[in-house]
């Protein structure tokens, strides 16, 4: 079934179905751009990181088509250092984006990917108000998951024709035993060592490509965790809360899974800034629980 049939049947509001399939129809064209627009950009975004030119293509992609559509009040993206106000938008929702998350990995043919939060609102609210999230990834296949509150997880693989089909209903996080642990080890705080040390002692199997939505992705079909924890230097950790850690985080929740900061539940978290950045534990319950009983302990 195409995901457009596939929204209207599991009776998707009207507004998040357009939503949704625009995100599903700029694929195309940012994937053109992995052969055309390879490399680094002469610019920084606002975290201070040199951006690639495929980053910046696929933020003007997201951000023309979203002006045009006018279906969406805000826009705040992982490259803009403003939250953009879209006049006249037939919606008050707003979006977060981050166009190319795992951009380093380009040059190498790994698989990258956009991650999108939606809001019923202004976006610097906590995640737990949003009304869905998805993200695309462009590995081997291309391929679209999404949830909306309440109605599962989904995944849809592109055809040749652009047009995504659904490959996989009602997605849930298996028991697994991967682990993707971001940050040097030499710069671990004690109780993140020991949540390590105990997943490692426990047989977990190491994987990490250096694409936190690829990564996720992987977490969210074989079970386990990922984590980029707050380290030695960063004690906020390193990912940004409402372009990574948030909208991942609804997937997975929605999925039976959990996403933490370590202390809380990342989705209760209101954010101060765009830019905020957070530590971050997501995947299986079991896991999640696990790490906060040691942060506590
Ligand atoms: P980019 O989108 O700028 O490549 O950032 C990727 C990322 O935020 C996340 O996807 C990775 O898990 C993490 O950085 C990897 O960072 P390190 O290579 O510093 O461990």
């Amino acid at each position: 079934m195409e995901l457009e049939d596939f929204l209207k049947t599991k009776g998707t509001d009207e507004n998040l179905t357009q939503l949704i399939m625009l995100f599903s129809k700029q694929a195309t064209a940012i994937k053109a751009g992995f052969l055309s627009a390879r490399g680094a950009a002469d610019t920084k975004n606002v975290y201070g990181e040199t951006q690639m030119a495929l980053d910046k293509r696929a933020d003007e992609i997201l951000i023309a088509a979203l002006k045009e559509s006018k279906l969406v009040s805000w826009i705040a993206t992982e490259e803009q250092p403003d939250i953009i106000e879209v006049k006249g938008a037939v919606n008050p929702f707003g979006i977060t984006i981050d166009p190319l998350d795992g951009s380093s990995l380009i040059d190498v043919n790994l698989a990258v990917g956009t991650i999108v939060g939606i809001y019923p609102g202004h976006v610097l609210e906590p995640g737990n108000t949003m009304l869905g999230a998805l993200y695309i990834l462009y590995g081997p296949l291309t391929t679209l998951t999404y949830t909306t509150t309440g109605s599962g997880v989904h995944e849809f693989v592109m055809g040749e024709d652009g047009n995504f089909t659904l490959m996989q209903e009602n997605l849930t996080i298996p028991e697994g035993k991967l682990y993707a642990p971001g940050a040097l080890r030499k710069d671990y705080l004690p109780y993140h060592k020991k949540f390590i040390e105990q997943l490692e002692s426990e047989g977990y199997k190491l994987r990490f490509s250096g694409s936190f939505v690829a990564d996720v992705h992987q977490i969210l079909h074989k079970g386990g965790m990922f984590t980029y924890p707050a380290f030695v230097g960063k004690e906020n950790g390193k990912l940004r809360l409402l372009f990574e850690g948030t909208p991942m985080g609804k997937v997975v929740t929605e999925a039976g899974g959990a996403v933490s900061n370590g202390t809380i539940n990342l989705l209760d978290v209101k954010p101060a800034a765009v830019s905020d950045r957070t530590p971050i534990y997501i995947g299986g319950r079991k896991e999640i629980a696990l790490i906060e009983s040691i942060k506590r302990s």
